[in-house]
Order: structure tokens, then C-alpha cells, then sequence
């Protein structure tokens, strides 16, 4: 069988929910991938910031073949030894006191919002079902029923109602909409540091610290979602770093396990999370043994492979033959790390001819918002590989 074929069977019996690139990958390792048919490929997404490590990292791979031997699943009915560890590495590796366990991003988000909410009932003292929890335009943070109803993009969230209610929109990067929107009813502001869907938006220099402040002063806490700019990504464990900011809460998932798994999480303080009890939330395969083990070893691959200062080295490399490219279609280059965004002319004709132009040319990278590209390769990738990457990126360029 070859690429059309898989093509042919996905479309006839797949959901429509995505429009992917025409490539079927085979088989992957590091920033590279190869198709059925047996192109290869420079992997540019790093599944949306999930394979921070790099595809199959041989280490990662080696924890999950030897967990998968001993137990997988025990459910939280029982304990197993592999829960507590995890917990203990990944609070002391991000400064939290405590920590909740999940699978998908957005359960972590939920996990969050929950917590945020029984927080401002029973220590804030919001009065009964009164409590609001502030987001901003151009959001992401995942697909359930509850965070769609605060997305701004028609494409998330429409005939999806009815909407949870209790969250208000207010400008993303603008702290006077903050400090005015926030009233004796909210409990929490829940932020990307950078926004990715939105097409890696950087908020003007300030703004995360200036948000954390005002949380503080109104006894509102400040939540981030780290589950695309943390974990290296931006060049530091959590891109709120960047600002010298500690959030009350922060959520994180995708490279939690370096793609091998799905696993998030919620951290916090024991003030905070400490307000959900026995019974009162969980999942079945949250903090399972499998899913623990994968991501003790994705954590120390971060840590012992340098990726957060390889991530800041190359995407400044990066970023500067970006910026330096001689052609008429790009507006401007944005990002932080190895999170970039090429923001394209309204007259180019849309990000994803680009991405397509560039597929040929063997690299894979994903449009966002109609006229942005963005570059997000595993972190683990070097200076050959991005002159290779530029070589063919320039090529499109000039072709288009
Ligand atoms: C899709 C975007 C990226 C996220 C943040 C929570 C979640 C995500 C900041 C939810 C997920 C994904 C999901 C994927 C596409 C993707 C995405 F373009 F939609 F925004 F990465 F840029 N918070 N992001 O970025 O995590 O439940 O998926 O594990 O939904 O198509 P999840």
C-alpha cells in the first residue's frame, strides 16, 4: 500500500476533524520522520510541542518497554509504586507542593478550572455558583464542552452550546482589562504565557508579571497553561520563568512524556489543590504506572540532555536566518525558543500553500490562523539541521 491508499481508507472512514498535510508517517526518530513510501522528513511540529525530546527518544522508549512488562494499570482504587515518584520529581523539579495527575491537556485544564473554582468557594468565600474565572481572546486550551464555551474561535466552539457559563473574555496582553474585569467573584485568571493556537503570540514584555501581581492583590489566582510553552519549549522549563513569575497553578501535558503517552497534570500548593478531597474528581488512567513511568524518564531527559538551553541556542539561530531571509511575503517573525512563528502578508495567499510547498521540499510544519507558520521542531534538533531546514525554507520562499 502506498500513501494514497492509507489516504483513501482514512477519509472513508475517519471523522473529518482534521485536514492533515498528505503525509503518512511510517516511522520516526529525532526530528525526523519518514513516509510509507520512504521520503524523509524534518519534523517542524514536534506533534504541537509533544515530542519536546524528539521522536522515539531511545531512553524514553526503554522506561515505557520495561513499565509495560511489570504493571500498567491499577486504576487509583489501589496504590502503585510508580505514582509517588512521579510526584515527587515532578514537584520538586517545578517547585510546586503538590500535584494531580491527568491524561489529555485539556482534562488538566478542566482539573484546573475545577479546582479553581472549589478554591474561591471554600477559601476565597465566593458566595454559592458565583465564581468566575477570567480567560483571554484568541485562547486555547482544548476541546471539551466546558472549554470550548470560552474559546473565541467559531471553529471550536460553535454548535456546541449550550455554554458552561462562570469565565469572561478579556484582551489578551492587556493588564488594564484584567484589573478591570476582575470583581469579589473571581477566583482564578487562567493564561498562556504565549499563546500557540492563536499563532505563537508573545504578550508585550511585563505582562505575565504585572497579571501575577494583580492576582495577588485581588486574592485571585493566577493559572497557567503550560502545556504547549512549557517543558522547554521557550528555552525554559516554564515559559512564566521568562518573566520571573511563579503561578498559583500551573498546567502541563504534551511533552510530559515526550509523546509516548498521553499524561498531564495540575501543580499547585497545598492551600490550593489541597481542597479536593477523596472522591471528588479523578480519572482511571490518571497518574497509572505506565503513564508515570514515561514521564519520570521525559523529565530527566529535559534535564540531563540540556534541551531547555539547546531550545534557546538554536531558536535564536533560528529565528535571526528567519528574520534574515530576503523575500517579499513575510510580515514579520515572532516566538521565543524554539516556538516561532513566520507571520505572512495578507497578499501572500494563506500560510498553508507555504506548508504544503514546504512538504515537498521534505520539512513538515503546520499553518495556523490563515497567515501564520509555525516552526516548532523537537528540541533536541542542531545548527546542521536547522541550515539544512533553512536551505529548503528559503527555497519555498523564493518559489512562491
Ligand atoms: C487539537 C492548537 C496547538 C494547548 C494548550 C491545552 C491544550 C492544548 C495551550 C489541550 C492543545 C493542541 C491540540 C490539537 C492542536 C493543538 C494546538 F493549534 F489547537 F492550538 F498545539 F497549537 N492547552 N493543543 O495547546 O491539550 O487535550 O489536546 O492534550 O486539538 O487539534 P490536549
Amino acid at each position: 500500500m502506498d500513501s494514497q491508499d492509507y489516504i483513501r481508507i482514512e477519509d472513508r472512514y475517519g471523522a473529518h476533524n482534521y485536514h492533515p498535510l498528505d503525509v503518512v508517517v511510517e516511522r520516526a526518530r529525532g526530528v525526523w520522520v519518514w513516509d510509507v513510501d520512504g521520503k524523509k522528513y524534518m519534523d517542524c511540529l514536534a506533534a504541537y510541542s509533544a515530542v519536546n525530546q524528539g521522536h522515539c527518544h531511545p531512553r524514553i522508549v526503554a522506561a515505557l518497554k520495561e513499565q509495560v512488562e511489570l504493571v500498567t494499570l491499577t486504576s487509583r482504587a489501589f496504590r502503585n509504586k510508580v505514582w509517588p515518584l512521579f510526584a515527587q520529581q515532578v514537584c520538586e523539579l517545578l517547585g510546586y507542593e503538590m500535584v494531580l495527575p491527568m491524561n489529555s491537556g485539556a482534562e488538566a485544564v478542566e482539573t484546573a478550572i475545577k479546582t479553581s473554582r472549589k478554591w474561591g468557594y471554600k477559601v476565597k468565600g465566593i458566595p454559592p455558583k458565583q465564581a468566575e474565572i477570567l480567560v483571554c481572546s484568541g485562547n486555547f486550551h482544548g476541546r471539551t464542552t466546558t472549554v470550548v464555551s470560552f474559546s473565541d474561535d467559531p471553529s471550536s466552539f460553535e454548535n456546541y452550546g449550550p455554554y458552561t457559563p462562570g469565565f469572561k473574555i478579556i484582551p489578551y496582553g492587556d493588564i488594564a482589562a484584567l484589573e478591570k474585569a476582575i470583581t469579589r467573584n473571581t477566583a482564578a485568571f487562567l493564561v498562556e504565557p504565549i499563546q500557540g493556537e492563536a499563532g505563537v503570540v508573545v504578550p508585550p514584555a511585563g505582562y505575565l508579571k504585572q497579571a501575577a501581581e494583580i492576582c495577588s492583590k485581588n486574592n485571585v489566582l493566577l493559572v497557567a497553561d503550560e502545556i504547549q510553552s512549557g517543558l522547554g519549549r521557550t528555552g525554559k522549563m516554564l515559559a512564566s520563568e521568562h518573566e520571573g513569575v511563579k503561578p498559583d497553578m500551573i498546567v502541563i501535558g504534551k511533552a510530559l512524556s515526550g509523546g509516548l503517552y498521553p499524561v498531564s497534570a495540575v501543580l499547585s500548593s497545598r492551600r490550593i489543590l489541597g481542597v479536593i478531597e477523596p472522591g471528588t474528581h479523578g480519572s482511571t488512567y490518571g497518574g497509572n504506572p505506565l503513564a508515570c513511568a514515561v514521564a519520570r524518564e521525559a523529565l530527566k531527559v529535559l534535564v540531563e540532555e540540556n534541551l531547555l538551553d539547546n531550545a534557546s541556542k538554536q531558536g535564536n539561530y533560528f529565528m535571526e536566518k528567519l528574520r534574515a531571509l530576503d523575500t517579499p511575503h513575510i510580515d514579520f517573525v515572532r516566538g521565543k525558543g524554539l516556538w516561532i512563528g513566520i507571520v505572512l502578508k495578507k497578499e501572500s495567499g494563506g500560510a498553508r500553500r507555504f506548508c504544503e510547498a514546504l512538504k515537498e521540499q521534505g520539512i513538515l510544519a503546520k499553518d495556523t490562523h490563515e497567515n501564520v507558520i509555525r516552526l516548532a521542531p523537537p528540541l533536541v534538533i542542531s545548527r546542521q539541521e536547522i541550515d539544512w531546514a533553512m536551505e529548503r525554507i528559503e527555497r519555498v520562499f523564493t518559489s512562491l
